[in-house]
């Protein structure tokens, strides 16, 4: 009888990082609620992947779900794909970022048969207890098919199933749970350009306040160093983080953590409110800054200007509260001179706080569904025609093939 799910969680150049899947955990869970057995194999953590995957297909298994984000990862679903089609029938699905972006053009790949749109908890569920009963699943929502031939999508919303557990055991094997990430809100109000956020989870939506707190108190057993909060902005609604956090304090949970926000919600926090934070265990919050441009900052509608990250550094830096700044270069129209000012920027960050840390520089990454997207269309970018060839357009700046003229 086929009652098993296989989840994979591919590689990518980002090399391995201590983070564990959380996407394909939040997938997961609903599955084990409806008694479907559930594995997942972390690509970056396994020596001889083709030989753990091999061991892995049976009569049993009821499809393979991967987890793919636009660029590199991409590669990995085709090998992965590539490997199991020769070894078995069973069928393929892609679920996260790019499906997301791109649920049609991913779906067209021989490689695929199936992809999930958004958040997957629910159109998952629906999609495996269909395969497993052998029932049609063209039309479902959230979810594109191509049985008999015919290629549907359907983006409609499905009916919500939340996970509230996270299933730490599936991934226990791979030793320590050092940093445990925990999102307390999907997507983000903002409208940034250049950011996918919007597209992937459009709708801002809050956690509620006792189901974040069950999940604190179930990762702490684990006695992480660090609680990593995933949300695209942790500090957008002061009020409700100091009202976790007391809620934390009452029930006995104490921790390290970190974050990432924006430049403006910080800026105006009382310097009391970020003492409090710091004293609940926030030890360092990232910034995406992205450009030290005033025109690209205005181009990419980050809202922020260059003299706010400087007042916030120094705020920061009197508190001594660790900032981390992450910024991009090669936006459409940008030029020598725009890409100097973020480089000066960077410079007076370092000199006015050496404790700031620099991220790597990105380049940027033309993602479909974004504003910004159409401005690279018409600067010269050309997109992709194939899910295959997405893989070559990503953040990376090591061997990076810029996807344009970058005009520098
Ligand atoms: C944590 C994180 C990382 C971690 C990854 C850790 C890990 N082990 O997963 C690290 C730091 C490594 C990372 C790196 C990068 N990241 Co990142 N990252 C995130 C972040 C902040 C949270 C992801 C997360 O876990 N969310 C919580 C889970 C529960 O939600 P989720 O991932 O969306 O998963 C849901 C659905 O997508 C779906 N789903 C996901 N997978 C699957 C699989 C199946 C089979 C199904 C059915 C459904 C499904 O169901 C899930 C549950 O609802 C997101 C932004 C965000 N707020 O989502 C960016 C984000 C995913 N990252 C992004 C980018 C660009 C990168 C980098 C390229 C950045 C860089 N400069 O290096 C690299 C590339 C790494 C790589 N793998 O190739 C983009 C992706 C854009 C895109 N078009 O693909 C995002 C969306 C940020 C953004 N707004 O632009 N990242």
């Amino acid at each position: 009888m086929k009652n098993r799910v296989l989840l994979i969680y591919p590689a990518a150049d980002a090399g391995q990082m201590d983070l564990i899947p959380l996407s394909l955990l939040y997938i997961a869970q609903p599955l084990l609620d409806n008694k479907i057995n559930v594995e997942i194999i972390d690509q970056r953590l396994e020596k001889d992947f083709p030989a753990v995957l091999e061991s892995r297909l049976g009569s049993d298994l009821i499809c393979i779900g991967i987890s793919c984000i636009t660029g590199p990862q991409i590669d990995q679903v085709k090998a992965i794909a590539e490997f199991v089609r020769p070894r078995s029938r069973v069928p393929i699905v892609i679920g996260g970022a790019h499906a997301t972006i791109l649920p049609e053009q991913t779906l067209a790949s021989d490689l695929v048969d199936y992809v999930v749109i958004g958040a997957g908890e629910s159109p998952f569920l629906n999609l495996v207890m269909a395969l497993k009963d052998g029932r049609p699943v063209q039309g479902f929502t959230q979810t594109g098919s191509k049985e008999a031939g015919r290629m549907t999508v359907n983006r409609s919303p499905a009916a919500a199933v939340k996970t509230r557990v996270i299933p730490y055991s599936l991934v226990r094997k791979y030793g320590n749970l050092s940093v445990i990430p925990i999102v307390s809100s999907f997507g983000c109000p903002r409208n940034c350009s250049f950011c996918a956020e919007k597209v992937i989870h459009p709708r801002y939506v809050e956690v509620p306040l006792d189901d974040v707190l069950t999940m604190i108190k179930d990762a702490l057993q684990f006695a992480p160093s660090l609680i990593n909060f995933f949300d695209a902005n942790f500090l957008l609604h002061t009020d409700r983080t100091m009202e976790l956090f007391a809620q934390c304090r009452q029930n006995g949970l104490f921790f390290d953590a970190i974050c990432s926000s924006r430049v403006d919600s910080v800026l105006q926090m009382e310097d009391q409110t970020l003492r409090d934070l710091q004293q609940q265990g926030i030890v360092s919050i990232f910034f995406g800054v992205e450009s030290g441009s005033p025109r690209i900052l205005q181009l990419i509608n980050k809202q922020i200007t260059k003299e706010m990250v400087i007042e916030l550094n120094r705020k920061l830096q009197d508190l001594g509260i660790k900032p981390h700044y992450s910024f991009m270069a090669g936006f459409p129209t940008e030029t020598k001179d725009d890409f100097a000012q973020t480089l000066a920027l960077i410079d007076r960050l370092k000199s006015d706080n050496p404790r700031a840390v620099i991220w790597k520089l990105n380049s940027y990454t033309p993602y479909p569904g974004t504003p910004l997207y159409e401005v690279a269309l018409r600067e010269g970018f050309v997109a992709p025609a194939t899910f295959e060839d997405w893989s070559r357009v990503h953040f990376y700046t090591g061997n990076y093939a810029a996807p344009y003229d970058l005009r520098l």
